[in-house]
Parts: structure tokens; C-alpha cells; sequence
């Protein structure tokens, strides 16, 4: 594996490698879940182009910006290990060098639940992937399903534009009692640690409402915050379109598709988490409704 740090050289050595080219971007401290997005790149027959990079732009001045975790050592031994054949790791001076002034401003989207509560996390995300798709001019880009509201704002970006690359979506790494693996759960302290699966389980009873044919958003959500306990406090819950995050009031009547989305507090880190609704159980159950009814 060859580590590069400026653009220049990485942009060049990407157009070496073989096609399809699968682009991965972590801000490092890499856990099973980053790891994850190589596998499925490599199952998928990409060469594969990781980077590195805490990215400012994204962070808000009481977001975690400086103690964000930092294994860079660590972090290349695995990617080399994981069979990454390029990893691009800029400094902050490379990416957004004097007289860097543009950014992307995704929309609506960007603004609601985790744009709601960082306001400018998304732009600088946008930002941030712009810059890296230039560079990598890659085919694919592999980002986690647990980061549901990116996919959804990268995908914006990326259809409003008409540009590559194809987003492709692995699903959530967790842990054995359900927690999913994020750089930041080694904030957490050890009560907070066997509080922090609280979050997937009020998302699990949301599912679990939907497949007993429930299919009101304020009823789906009352499931879930029935299993939120303290320490964890939430800091939302929500049935959403996974394309444009809107909520769905109901999901039998909403189209295709909904997701649970969550969050919530555990002393001073916030965790995010979001779970498949089978829309399809909800609809087979109004039917029901309908044909008892009529
Ligand atoms: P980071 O939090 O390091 O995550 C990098 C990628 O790993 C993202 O696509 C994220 O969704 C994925 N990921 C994280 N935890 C995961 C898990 N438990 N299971 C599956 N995938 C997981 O997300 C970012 O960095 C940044 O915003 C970035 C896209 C790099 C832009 O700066």
C-alpha cells in the first residue's frame, strides 16, 4: 500500500490503478465498520483508494474537533492489512489551502436532524467529498449505512450535479449487544458503554411496531422512546424517507420506503443509529384493516 499526502501525487497514482476504482473516506481511527467498507469494495473486485482525514470543515465550535480520535500508525497497518492498495492522508493545509473559498450547500436536507443539531456539518461533509471524488476520480464510493443522513445528503449532491461516483451503501457494523461501532464510543465511560445499546433497542422497537402492522409515525415513535432510559437521553427520534429525509407521518400510504432514525446523549457524546422499516408489513396490515373495515 502506498500512503500519499498531497493531492497532486494521490490524484495521479489513483489514475494508475486498475478500474473499477472504489474510493473509501474515514476520518481514521478505524474500528470494523471502516473496515467493513473496504471488505465489501474488495468483494465487489475495486482497487481500492482510502483516505484519511479529520475534516474541520465538518466539526462545529462545540463539536469535538480537537479530541477527535487519532491513530494515523494503527490506522495505515490495517488498511494495508485490509488489502488497500492507496491511502490518501492530506494534511488540513493540503485540503484547503490559502485561498480555498468554495463549498457545497446541499439543501434542505442538510438542514434537518443531525443539520438541525450541527448546523454546517453537512456542507462541510459535501465539501469535503467533493473534493476527495475530484481527486480520486473514482468509480465507486463506499460509504456505511450507519451514517444514514450523509448517504442520503451525498446522493442529493450527486444527482442535483449529474456527476459520479456511484454511492454504494454497507450495512451498520455493531457490536454483540447491538451498539454500532463508531470512532466515538471510546468517549463513553463505562456505565455510559452499558447504557449506549439503548439507542439500537428503542430503534428495534420502532421495527418491531412496524412489523405488528403499526404504521403511524407518532405511534411508531412512542415505541421506541418507551425504551429509552437514563442515562441515555434522546436527542431525536423519527420515521424519515431515506432519499430526501422528510418525515412520514404514515408509512403505509408514504411509497416505498422508511427508516427509524435516532439519537441520543450519553453525558456529553452524542450517538446516532437508524434501522430498515418493513413498510410492507405495514401496508399488508392496513389491507387488513381496510377489507375487516369494508
Ligand atoms: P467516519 O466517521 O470516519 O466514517 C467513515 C465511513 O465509515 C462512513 O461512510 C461511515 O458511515 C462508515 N462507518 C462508520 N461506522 C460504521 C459502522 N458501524 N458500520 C458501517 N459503516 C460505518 O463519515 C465520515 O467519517 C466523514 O463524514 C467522511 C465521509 C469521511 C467525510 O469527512
Amino acid at each position: 500500500m502506498q500512503t500519499l499526502r498531497t493531492a497532486a501525487e494521490a490524484a495521479q497514482a489513483a489514475r494508475r490503478l486498475a478500474r473499477p476504482l472504489a474510493l473509501v473516506p474515514t476520518m481514521g481511527a478505524l474500528h470494523p465498520g471502516h473496515l467493513a467498507l473496504v471488505a465489501s469494495a474488495r468483494r465487489d473486485g475495486a482497487a481500492v483508494m482510502a483516505t484519511i482525514f479529520v475534516n474541520p470543515l465538518q466539526f462545529g465550535p462545540t463539536d469535538d474537533f480537537a479530541r477527535y480520535p487519532r491513530a494515523f500508525a494503527d490506522d495505515e497497518r490495517q488498511l494495508a492489512a485490509a488489502g488497500v492498495d492507496l491511502l490518501f492522508a492530506p494534511g488540513v493545509e493540503e485540503m484547503y489551502p490559502a485561498g480555498f473559498d468554495s463549498s457545497i450547500d446541499p439543501g434542505a436536507i442538510a438542514t434537518r436532524y443531525e443539520g438541525a443539531i450541527r448546523p454546517g456539518h453537512f456542507r462541510g461533509v459535501a465539501t469535503v467529498c467533493m473534493k476527495l471524488f475530484g481527486i480520486a476520480g473514482a468509480d465507486r464510493a463506499y460509504f456505511g449505512a450507519k451514517d444514514a443522513q450523509q448517504v442520503a445528503v451525498l446522493q442529493q449532491v450527486l444527482r442535483d450535479f449529474a456527476i459520479g461516483p456511484e454511492i454504494v451503501v454497507v450495512p451498520t457494523v455493531r457490536e454483540d449487544d447491538g451498539l454500532a461501532r463508531s470512532s466515538r464510543n471510546v468517549y463513553l465511560t463505562p456505565a455510559e458503554r452499558a447504557a449506549a445499546p439503548g439507542l439500537y433497542h428503542a430503534l428495534q422497537g420502532m421495527a418491531d411496531a412496524v412489523e405488528r402492522g403499526e404504521s403511524n409515525r407518532d405511534r411508531i415513535v412512542a415505541a421506541g422512546r418507551a425504551r429509552i432510559h437514563t442515562p441515555l437521553r434522546e436527542a431525536y427520534l423519527d420515521v424519515v424517507d431515506p432519499v430526501t429525509f422528510e418525515l412520514v407521518p404514515d408509512i403505509a400510504t408514504a411509497g416505498s420506503a422508511a427508516i427509524a432514525i435516532g439519537s441520543g446523549w450519553l453525558g456529553s457524546t452524542r450517538l446516532i443509529d437508524n434501522v430498515p422499516l418493513n413498510v410492507a408489513a405495514a401496508v399488508a396490515h392496513d389491507g387488513i384493516h381496510e377489507s375487516v373495515a369494508g
